[in-house]
């Protein structure tokens, strides 16, 4: 970073920063990972000059001998590695390329029906802060409160009250398997889209940790930097030509201009590395890791919605414990553990003081760390948990403790591309 550091040292030290910040904490949040080198390196790229409006052969801007050749590759990895006839791997993120969902199937007012917010959907799958909850009509199904888990006799009955014409399943706080199959069934019956957001799951989808949604849903939507461990951006598929070219339509020109090139080259460095055994490997290890942690702190007296987890992620209820998810993940962070706070399902509290905290493993496991480590790391989460809700004194004390033992284990474990 050495131009960086002459052009502008403030910007190139707060990088330093974060990158020291990085390997020295223990990254739990769910939806974050660490890129390898290589893709990190293709971010950085000149990639980043170039417009290219359009699709590969089909361009607005001349100059495309190399980044057709790019993102051609990006698209057929995808397809390989998903086992899809149809990639789109332009939208900028998670939101728009949901967003270029409604685009290709919805018109404004349309019914869609998504899983609500406080019970693990994602703000764009109909909630109402978000433009698809004030610009189109939505249905929500949550979980069930005996257990934590969606009930789909739940679902089919919303749908077939309210026949939306597009369903969302998926979402970013759900700790249990997706029924693609079921959902799928249901979609038919109403005569809906089916949408399925692998987001949080993709990774393991790519690895055979999870089931995948191909055969099931109609379009699939994911971001590349959760579990796919890729850069930030996301891609939209499907099966069938019809809907390909809808999804097409919709991210350019309905939504997007550009593609950001630079980013293309990095989802297919990422696509490429995912389709190794070692990544294989990788998405397994992040569910047995889930698991691990998910036992050890349901041991120490943890409220885990739905009981535990069959994926990357963890989402407890703090209630039992006396204390606030801020507080505890604001305790947590300071003694190197990186988790966020969040709502669990049938929340009394508001967003932004919730009851419940959400882990994750994919990044912790991309470190090299395995069950071991996991049981540690729940013994840690419960040791700063339980001296917060005696008082600050023994808050304080515990923190300090545990943030020293954290740093001794990140030395141990270094991160990808750091
Ligand atoms: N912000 C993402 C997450 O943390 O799950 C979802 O968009």
């Amino acid at each position: 970073m050495s131009s960086l550091s002459s052009v502008d040292p403030q910007i190139a030290e707060l990088v330093k920063a974060e990158e020291r910040r990085q390997a020295d904490t223990v990254k739990l949040i769910a939806s974050e990972n660490y890129v390898s080198k290589a893709v990190l390196e293709a971010t950085g790229t000149v990639l980043t000059n170039k417009y290219s409006e359009g699709y590969p052969g089909k361009r607005y801007y001349e100059g495309q001998q190399v980044i057709d050749q790019i993102e051609t590759i990006a698209i057929d990895r995808a397809k390989s590695l998903f086992g899809v006839n149809h990639a789109n791997v332009q939208p900028y993120s998670g939101s728009p390329a949901n967003l270029a969902v409604y685009m290709a199937f919805l018109s404004p007012g349309d019914t869609v029906m998504g899983m609500g917010l406080p019970f693990g959907g994602h703000l764009t799958h109909g909630w109402s802060v978000s433009a698809t909850g004030k610009w189109f009509n939505p249905v929500r199904y949550g979980v069930r409160k005996d257990t934590g888990r969606v009930d789909m006799d739940e679902v089919r009955e919303i749908a077939l009250r309210e026949r939306p014409k597009l369903i969302f399943c998926g979402g970013t706080a759900i700790p249990r398997t997706i029924d693609f199959p079921a959902f799928a069934e249901i979609a038919r019956e109403v005569g809906a889209v089916l949408a399925a957001d692998i987001a949080h799951i993709a990774g393991l989808v790519a690895g055979g940790a999870h089931p995948s949604p191909v055969g099931h849903a109609d379009v699939i939507s994911t971001t590349t930097h959760k579990t796919l461990r890729g850069p930030r951006g996301a891609m939209l598929m499907a099966t069938s030509d019809e809907h390909a070219t809808a999804l097409n339509k919709a991210v350019f020109p309905g939504l997007q201009g550009g593609p950001h090139n630079h980013t293309t080259a990095a989802i297919a460095v990422a696509l490429k590395e995912a389709a190794t055994e070692e990544f294989k490997a990788y998405a397994h290890q992040v569910v047995a890791n889930a698991r691990a942690l998910a036992e050890e702190l349901a041991a120490r007296g943890f409220d885990l919605v739905s009981g535990g987890t069959d994926n990357h992620l963890i989402l407890m209820d703090l209630t039992p414990k006396g204390i606030g998810g801020k507080p505890a993940a604001q305790a947590l962070d300071r003694a190197g553990l990186e988790t966020n706070y969040n709502t669990v399902p049938f929340d009394t509290r508001k967003p932004f003081d919730p009851s419940g905290i959400r882990i994750g493993t994919a990044g912790v496991t991309s470190r090299g760390m395995g069950e071991g480590e996991m049981r540690q790391i729940g013994a840690w989460i419960d040791q700063v948990v339980t001296a917060l809700a005696k008082g600050e004194d023994e808050a304080e004390h515990a923190i300090t403790r545990v943030l020293g033992e954290v740093r001794e284990l990140t030395s141990r474990f270094p991160a990808p591309g750091l």
